[in-house]
C-alpha cells in the first residue's frame, strides 16, 4: 500500500506581467510535464506599485511562453521564399557581414532600426544600441512613434518633457478616448475606478462615443460623434476661459504665453462646436464646471483621441485643460515623474526644429520616425532611402499602418533582420530571423517607470533557462559587435578583473577606458555584459547594462535617489541602486519625490509652462470653418479599428485559443445599424474601406453609437494549427486602414477614424 504523501507546493516564483505597460508584479508556480509551463498566476502582493493587483489576462500567459509559434533556430531565406535552418555562427557571421556591407555602399544612416522592446522588455533597446553604434544607423523607430509623438510633441513644448497623472488621489478623473478598465495603463486601474466611482465626492469623466467599461461607471460620460474631440476639447477649453475660470495667480506664478493663447479661445463659438460634437451644450459647461472647481484633477489621453482626426489638436488642447486649471504639482493632479531613463531621448527640447526623417523631411519627435512614413522612407529611389532594417521586439508588418503596403516596403529592403521569439507577420517577411529566450528565460525590466511620488523598478529574474541553442538580446548583440570587430577584448578582461576586486575599482576602469575611448560608451552595454554578465546573480545576467544605466542617473536624480536610501556621493549611490535591483525580485521603490520636485522638472528654458503653441493656433482656428464629419455616401460608418477587450494583448500572444471571450474578434455594431444592414448576432457582414475589405461576424452593441464600429486590436495573427485547422482568426486591423490618413504634425494615424462600409455578407 502506498501511502498518499502530501507533495510540497511548489514555489511562487517573482516576474512580472508582460501584456500592457504597467508590469504588475505577479508570482508564477512552474509546472507540467518537462516543469516549463507557468501553470499558476497570481498578483503578487509584495510588488510596490501594482500591490498584488493583477487582470485576468496574466493568467494565461503560458499562450506566450510555450506553443508552436515559438522559436527554435536563426533562419534564413531561400530565394523562393521559403526558410532553412541555420546554425548560429553562420547566422552571425552573415548577419554581421551584410549589415556591414550595407553600411560600407550607401552609409549606416541607410540601416533603420525598429522596435527595441514592448510591452515589458526594454533591455534588448539597450544592447541593440551597441549594434546600431557600430554599424552607424542612426535612424530608428518604435511603436510609440504612431500614438504617443503627438502629445510627446506638445508637452515638450509647453511642459518640457511629458507628464502622468494621480489618480489614486484625485477629486475628478478625467479620461479622453481611453478605456483603462480593458487597457489599464494606470496602476490597478479597476480598483482606483471603482473607488473613485463609490466616492460621491469625486467624479469620474469620460469622454469616447462608445459606453466602454469605464464609461458605465462614470458620473459624466460625453458622447462626441466619432472624431470630433477637437471641437469638443475646444469648447471645454473655451468655457473655463470665457467664464472667467482659469487658475489665474497660479498661472501668472507658473505660465508663459496666456496673453497669446487666450484671444484663441475667447472666440470659440462654445454652442456651435457642442452641436457641432453632438453633446447638449450645457452639459459641456457643467462639466469644464466641475473641472474648474475640483481641488485636483488627473486626466489621460489615449487611442480615442491620439489615433483620430486632430489628434496633435486635441493633445494640446487637452494639456490646456490642465494647465489653465492649474492640476499640476499637487496631489491627485499631474506630475513629472523620476525617470531612469529618458524614454523619449532626443526631443525637440522644446524648440520644435529638430531632426529631420532623411527622405520625406518629417519630424521627428523624441528621437522616432514617424511609423506611418516608413514605407516612404524605403519605396524609393532617394539616395538616401532606407536600404536595411532591423527589427527588434516589434511586429510592424502587423502593426502600422497600411499592412500591404508596409509588407512592400519591407520585401524591398536589401536586408531585413528580425529578432524575435515567434514568426511574426514580420518574420516571414525577413531574410533572417534570429530567436531569443523569451521574456521568462532571461533578466528583463522596463522604463515604463511613472509613479509618483514613490517611483518603481522591477528587474525580474530569469525563471527559467532558454531552450536548447537559445539565449537574450544582450548575447546576440555581444555577438554582433564581436563578428563585426568591435568589441574591446582587452577592455573587457580589464573589466573583468576590476569588478572582481571591487566596486570602486570597476568604476575606476570603466571611466579611465571611456575617457580614452570615448567611442566605447556606446557599446558600453555590450561590453558591461561581457565583463559581468556571467559574474552577477543567478538568473540576472541581462542586468549587467543596468550598472551602466545607474551611473547616468544618480548625478541626474541625486535627490529622489537619496530619499528612496540611496543617498551619499553619485557614484556610491549608483552602486547601492545596482546592487538593490540586483536584490529585490519583487521589485523596488528607487525614486521619491515631494510634490516641489515637479516644478524644477519643469524642462522648458525659462522653467515656465508654455501655453502658446503657434504652430497649433491656426488649426485650432480653422475648427470654425471645418465640417466636422466628412460624408462620404460609398462610407457611411466610422470604423475604430484596434479596440482592447478583455482578452486582446497586440501581437504578444498569437494562440486564439488563448481569448476566452470574443473568440472571432467581432465587430461591434449598434442594433439600428445591423437592422438596416441586414445582419443579425453572430451574422456576417463585408466590412470594407478604401484600403481594404474583410469578412467578419457581428456582435451586436447597443454600447456602440449608430454609425461608428470597432474591431479588436490584436487579432488576424498567423498562428500554426488553430482552432478547425485555421491558421489565422479573426481581421488583421491595418489591411483596413491607410497611411495617408495620419496627423499633420506628429504623422500618428487615424485608426479609430476610418471610413467604412458594411454589407450583409
Ligand atoms: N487588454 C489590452 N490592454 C491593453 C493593450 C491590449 O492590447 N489589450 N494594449 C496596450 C497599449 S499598447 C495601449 S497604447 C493602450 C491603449 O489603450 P486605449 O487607448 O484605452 O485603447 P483603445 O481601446 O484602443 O481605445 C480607447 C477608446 O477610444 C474610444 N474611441 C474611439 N473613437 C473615439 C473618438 O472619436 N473619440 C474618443 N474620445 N474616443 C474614441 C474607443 O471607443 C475606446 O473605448 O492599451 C494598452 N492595454
Ligand atoms: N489599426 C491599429 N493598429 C495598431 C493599434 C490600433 O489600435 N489599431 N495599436 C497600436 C499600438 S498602440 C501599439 S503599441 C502597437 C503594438 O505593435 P508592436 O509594437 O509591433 O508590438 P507587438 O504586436 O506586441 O509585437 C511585439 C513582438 O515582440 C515579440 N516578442 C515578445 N517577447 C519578445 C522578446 O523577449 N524578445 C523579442 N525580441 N521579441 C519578443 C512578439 O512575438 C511580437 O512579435 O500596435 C499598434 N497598431
Ligand atoms: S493590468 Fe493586466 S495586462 Fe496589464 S500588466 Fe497588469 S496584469 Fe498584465
Ligand atoms: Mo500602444
Amino acid at each position: 500500500m502506498t501511502v498518499p504523501t502530501e507533495r510540497p507546493e511548489k514555489p511562487w516564483q517573482p516576474t512580472a506581467c508582460i501584456l500592457c505597460e504597467c508590469n504588475c508584479g505577479i508570482e508564477v508556480q512552474l509546472g507540467g510535464d518537462d516543469g516549463r509551463r507557468l501553470v499558476r498566476v497570481r498578483g503578487d502582493d509584495a510588488h510596490p506599485a501594482s500591490r498584488g493587483y493583477a487582470c485576468e489576462k496574466p493568467a494565461r500567459l503560458d499562450f506566450y511562453q510555450s506553443g508552436p509559434q515559438r522559436l527554435t533556430r536563426p533562419l534564413r531565406r531561400r530565394p523562393d521564399g521559403s526558410f532553412e535552418e541555420i546554425d548560429w555562427d553562420t547566422a552571425i557571421r552573415e548577419v554581421a557581414h551584410r549589415f556591414a556591407a550595407v553600411r560600407d555602399t550607401w552609409g549606416g544612416d541607410t540601416i533603420f532600426y525598429y522596435g527595441g522592446g514592448g510591452q515589458g522588455n526594454h533591455l534588448p533597446g539597450a544592447y541593440g544600441r551597441a549594434t546600431r553604434a557600430v554599424l552607424g544607423s542612426r535612424y530608428r523607430s518604435s511603436a510609440l512613434a504612431q500614438e504617443k509623438t503627438g502629445e510627446f510633441w506638445v508637452s515638450d513644448r509647453m511642459i518640457g518633457g511629458f507628464v502622468r497623472a494621480d489618480f489614486e488621489h484625485c477629486e475628478v478623473a478625467l479620461f479622453v478616448g481611453k478605456n483603462p478598465w480593458h487597457s489599464h495603463g494606470i496602476a490597478r486601474a479597476r480598483v482606483t475606478l471603482k473607488e473613485i466611482a463609490r466616492d460621491p465626492s469625486r467624479c469620474l469623466i469620460v469622454i469616447d462615443p462608445r459606453v466602454s467599461e469605464t464609461a458605465e461607471l462614470a458620473d459624466i460620460h460625453l458622447r462626441p460623434r466619432p472624431g470630433t474631440d477637437a471641437w469638443l476639447l475646444a469648447a471645454l477649453v473655451a468655457t473655463i476661459v470665457q467664464e472667467g475660470l482659469i487658475a489665474g495667480e497660479w498661472l501668472a506664478a507658473h505660465g508663459a504665453g496666456a496673453d497669446e493663447v487666450l484671444p484663441h479661445l475667447q472666440a470659440v463659438p462654445v454652442a456651435a462646436y457642442c452641436a457641432r460634437c453632438g453633446i447638449d451644450e450645457g452639459r459641456v459647461r457643467e462639466t469644464a464646471r466641475r473641472i474648474a472647481r475640483a481641488s485636483s484633477v488627473a486626466s489621460f489621453e489615449d487611442l480615442g483621441v491620439q489615433m483620430n482626426r486632430h489628434s496633435t489638436l486635441a493633445s494640446y488642447l487637452h494639456k490646456l485643460l490642465i494647465l489653465l486649471t492649474g492640476n499640476f504639482g499637487k496631489p491627485g493632479t499631474a506630475y513629472r515623474p523620476a525617470s531612469l531613463v529618458p524614454l523619449f531621448a532626443g526631443g525637440d527640447g522644446g524648440s520644435g526644429e529638430g531632426r529631420r526623417s532623411p527622405v520625406t523631411g518629417s519630424r521627428i519627435i523624441g528621437g522616432l520616425v514617424a511609423c506611418n512614413l516608413i514605407p516612404d522612407e524605403i519605396l524609393t529611389d532617394h539616395p538616401k532611402r532606407f536600404r536595411a532594417m532591423l527589427v527588434e521586439s516589434g511586429n510592424p508588418a502587423h502593426s502600422l499602418a497600411d499592412g500591404p503596403r508596409m509588407r512592400e516596403a519591407l520585401e524591398a529592403l536589401d536586408l531585413l533582420v528580425v529578432i524575435d521569439v515567434a514568426m511574426s507577420e514580420t518574420a516571414r517577411l525577413a531574410d533572417y530571423v534570429l530567436p531569443v529566450a523569451s521574456q521568462f528565460e532571461k533578466a528583463e525590466a522596463t522604463f515604463f517607470n511613472f509613479e509618483f511620488p514613490h517611483n518603481c523598478f522591477h528587474l525580474r529574474r530569469a525563471l527559467l533557462s532558454p531552450p536548447e541553442g537559445l539565449f537574450s538580446e544582450a548575447e546576440l548583440h555581444a555577438r554582433l559587435v564581436e563578428a563585426l570587430g568591435a568589441m574591446p577584448r582587452d577592455g573587457v578582461a580589464a573589466l573583468r578583473a576590476a569588478w572582481q576586486a571591487g566596486r570602486a575599482q570597476f568604476r575606476a576602469k570603466f571611466f579611465e577606458l571611456a575617457a580614452a575611448h570615448p567611442a566605447m560608451l556606446p557599446l558600453g552595454a555590450v561590453i558591461l555584459f561581457r565583463a559581468i554578465g556571467d559574474l552577477l546573480p543567478e538568473g540576472c545576467a541581462e542586468a549587467a547594462a543596468l550598472w551602466g544605466v545607474c551611473q547616468t542617473v544618480a548625478p541626474r536624480q541625486r535627490k529622489s535617489l537619496a530619499r528612496a536610501g540611496f543617498a551619499g556621493p553619485p557614484p556610491e549611490a549608483a552602486d547601492a541602486l545596482f546592487d538593490a535591483m540586483l536584490d529585490h525580485p519583487h521589485g523596488m521603490v528607487f525614486a521619491e519625490d515631494d510634490w516641489e520636485e515637479c516644478f524644477r522638472r519643469i524642462g522648458t528654458a525659462d522653467g515656465r509652462f508654455h501655453l502658446a503653441i503657434p504652430e497649433l493656433l491656426p488649426e485650432l482656428d480653422g475648427l470654425a470653418i471645418e465640417p466636422a464629419h466628412s460624408a462620404d455616401p460609398e462610407f457611411p460608418f466610422v470604423l475604430s479599428a484596434g479596440e482592447r477587450r478583455g482578452y486582446t494583448a497586440n501581437t504578444i500572444i498569437r494562440d486564439p485559443a488563448w481569448r476566452k471571450k470574443d473568440a472571432a474578434g467581432a465587430l461591434r455594431m449598434h442594433p439600428e445599424d445591423a437592422r438596416r444592414v441586414g445582419v443579425g448576432a453572430g451574422g456576417r457582414v463585408r466590412l470594407t474601406t478604401r484600403r481594404g475589405t474583410a469578412l467578419v461576424p457581428v456582435e451586436l452593441a447597443d454600447t456602440m453609437m449608430p454609425g461608428h464600429v470597432s474591431l479588436p486590436n490584436g487579432l488576424g495573427v498567423v498562428h500554426p494549427g488553430g482552432p478547425g485547422g485555421a491558421d489565422m482568426v479573426g481581421v488583421a486591423p491595418n489591411e483596413l486602414s491607410s497611411g495617408d490618413d495620419r496627423d499633420p504634425f506628429a504623422g500618428t494615424p487615424w485608426h479609430k477614424h476610418i471610413p467604412a462600409r458594411i454589407e450583409a455578407a
